[in-house]
């Protein structure tokens, strides 16, 4: 079978140290092992003057190939065009996307640079599959140079609907240098329409039959692909961590009280603030829980050069400090605010103790800490998932509660139900998303994405 050359902003090196690998690297590096292959991108560094040549790693039968940015591309590229404008508009929050000229052009001259070094890699049966949008033109730099090769993408964010994407100023040369790849894979149906709509109603393309799309003078496939988790590493782990020190920890102060856990990322696209405050409709609503149900919120730092993302910790810190002040107790706090990350397996032995998984994002492109709560539980004595229905996720996880993450008396009411329900329903809506949450496993995402993309006939499926 032909090698596999995966594209991604970020490279989990394995000698970098396993601790930083998450779940799809690991899902990636093991697509990678089955056949060799690269694993190409930026090394995570920044250097005054970058070397040219990537630097090679080998762990046989995978070659890691890294180059680090200069400060300047970093800014531009990461820290600008990709964090500040994509990534808000990708999430709908055009009040907080900054267009800005300069930032683009780092962000093209980022993904032409990276094309120029992969190109000499790549061998004429490879096929290539490139992540996120940072690095949405690398297929049309890479077809540029003559790479006539296999190449699919796979869009982690939402896609937006053309009226968000419109906003863009470069949104014509972005959508023409998605459709230079030759398939395109989505995380809901609701992307690939808006992908649809934009193709149809501004570019002038077509939907063809069996998600084959034509625009732009090619056609590709745009398909959705819902990512998913390890379901049966976190199965196991998740017991296994019961014993870890700061699990029993957690369970002995919790005594007979109840907690609601959130983990996120700190990004606005989360929706931390707005949980914040339902949190405190909750208590206000039902105050029968007050001292009883407490809020364990786990928001590692992200992006912390980002002024957007300086602006919400701020926020929470107030916001926190504001409720646990008003709220609390000498011997209760309604909200324990932990700034930090933990451990993976410990994370899946506090999600497996507490009571309710609260994940309410504002936008996400899936939400891999829905499916990672729900992998989590005591079969036999499950919480329940409070689940945004702006979520990815919430396409399949229809047996969660679902909520409007901007309705605070929503979010609260939901809240109450899931503290309150009965253990029989419980175990119902469990056994129901955990079937869907096997049905989509990071293997079979995984698998389906390359089964599809190596059924592209050689040559692609075809121009004009
Ligand atoms: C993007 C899209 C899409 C979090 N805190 C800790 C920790 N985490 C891990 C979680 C989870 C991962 O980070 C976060 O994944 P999400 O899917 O929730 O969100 P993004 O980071 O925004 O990911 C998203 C995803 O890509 C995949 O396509 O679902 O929509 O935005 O795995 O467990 N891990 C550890 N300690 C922490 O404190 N070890």
């Amino acid at each position: 079978m032909s090698r596999l050359v995966v594209v991604s902003n970020r490279v989990a090196v394995p000698t970098d140290g396993p601790a930083k690998a998450g779940g799809l690297a690991v899902a990636l590096r093991e697509a990678l092992q089955e056949n060799g292959g690269i694993w190409f991108g930026w090394s995570g560094k920044t250097s005054p003057k970058p070397q040219d040549e990537p630097t090679m790693t080998e762990v046989e039968p995978v070659t890691y190939a890294t180059l680090d940015l200069s400060r300047r591309d970093h800014q531009e590229y990461y820290n600008g065009f990709a964090n500040r404008t994509l990534w808000p508009l990708f999430h709908y929050r055009l009040d907080l996307a900054d267009f800005n000229r300069q930032d683009y052009a780092g962000y093209l001259r980022v993904n032409t640079h990276f094309a120029e070094r992969l190109r000499p890699l790549i061998r004429e049966d490879d096929d290539l599959w490139v992540h996120d949008y940072h690095l949405i033109p690398f297929a049309s730099e890479l077809r540029r140079l003559g790479v006539e090769n296999r190449i699919g993408f796979f869009l982690h964010t939402p896609f937006p609907t053309m009226e968000v994407l419109l906003a863009l100023p470069s949104h014509d040369r972005l959508a023409r240098s998605l459709c230079a790849y030759d398939v395109v894979g989505f995380q809901t149906v609701n992307d690939l329409r808006a992908f649809h709509e934009y193709i149809v109603h501004e570019a002038g393309g077509e939907i063809l039959g069996d998600n084959m799309v034509r625009a732009f003078g090619r056609t590709l496939k745009a398909e959705v692909y819902p990512i998913g988790i390890e379901v049966e590493t976190m199965q196991r782990t998740s017991a296994h961590a019961m014993q870890e020190p700061a699990v029993r920890r957690l369970v002995k102060h919790m005594a007979e009280r109840s907690l609601v856990i959130g983990v996120d990322r700190l990004d606005y696209s989360k929706g931390i603030p707005e949980r914040f405050r339902s949190f405190e409709r909750f208590l206000e609503k039902f105050p029968t829980h007050q001292g009883k149900v407490s809020l364990m919120q786990i928001a590692p730092v992200s992006r912390g050069e980002v002024p957007e993302y300086k602006n919400i910790r701020e926020e929470l810190e107030a916001l926190a400090g504001h409720i646990n002040g008003v709220y609390g107790e000498l011997d209760w706090m309604p909200i324990r605010y932990l700034n930090k990350g933990y451990p993976r397996d410990t994370l899946t032995g506090f999600y497996r103790t507490c009571r309710v998984g609260l994940v309410t994002p504002l936008r996400d492109g899936m939400n891999l800490v829905a499916k990672e709560y729900v992998a989590s539980q005591n079969p036999h004595e499950p919480g329940v998932l409070v689940l945004s229905r702006f979520a990815g996720a919430a396409r399949e996880l229809d047996a969660a509660l679902q909520v409007n993450p901007y309705d605070q008396d929503n979010v609260a009411e939901a809240l109450n139900r899931a503290i309150t329900m009965p253990l029989e329903e419980r175990r119902e809506r469990w056994e129901s998303m955990m079937a869907k949450v096997h049905d989509s496993s990071l293997d079979k995402w995984r698998e389906r994405f390359l089964a599809v993309l190596r059924s592209v006939p050689p040559g692609g499926f075809g121009h004009g």
